[in-house]
């Protein structure tokens, strides 16, 4: 069972996590913010991967030290679950429809850190949650992890939706490319680092 825990202290979030890719998608999520617990779970669900997240953050400045450092553990968890990633798929797709909207989440678990974002959202806030830290969040993640992201929510109207469309197209993508389909490294160097 690939899997991984931590526990990450700063004096702006404390945060304790685990995770198991060959899991059946069950979550135990509390960080304060209920709309991001909403789009952790739903993450989970759509990966199929248990993750486990309880995070206490400095919520009386703003949500952005909690978001970001979530993002932060959740791609050191993924990091260090994959371990040499001997047999992975490698890459990940996956187009989301959800109602009026279309999402494209592209993913290649190279090693190398780097973010591509096309969202436009509308609104500042959803509940307790800051629209601008989705991107936030994910850079945190892929920096983190070493991945290289492509998000591109092709059209839609409604920034729930919008949001919520990503993080599950996430799941599904990065079910995918995490899979062991071989006993190889999927890297014509030899490495994935
Ligand atoms: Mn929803």
């Amino acid at each position: 069972m690939r899997g991984s825990e931590m526990q990450r202290i700063t004096k702006e979030t404390e945060i304790e996590a685990s995770l198991c890719f060959e899991g059946t998608g069950k979550s135990e999520i509390q960080t304060g913010i209920g709309f991001f617990n909403h789009m952790l779970d739903l993450f989970a669900f759509h990966s199929g991967f248990d993750l486990s997240l309880i995070a206490r953050g400095d919520l009386e400045v703003c949500d952005h030290h909690t978001i970001e450092d979530c993002g932060i553990v959740l791609g050191s968890l993924i990091k260090e679950a994959l371990g040499d990633k001997r047999g992975i798929h490698r890459y990940g797709h996956f187009t989301m429809p959800m109602d009026e909207t279309l999402c494209d989440v592209t993913l290649d678990l190279s090693g190398r850190p780097y973010l591509v974002y096309h969202c436009d959202l509308k609104r500042e806030k959803i509940g307790e949650y800051s629209t601008e830290m989705t991107e936030e969040f994910f850079r945190a993640l892929c920096m983190n992890c070493g991945m290289t992201l492509h998000i591109n929510v092709l059209y839609g109207t409604n920034d729930h939706h919008k949001v919520e469309a990503i993080f599950k197209a996430f799941g599904r993508a990065l079910k995918e490319a995490v899979q062991i389909d071989s006993d190889r490294i999927v890297s014509s160097k030899g490495v994935l680092e």
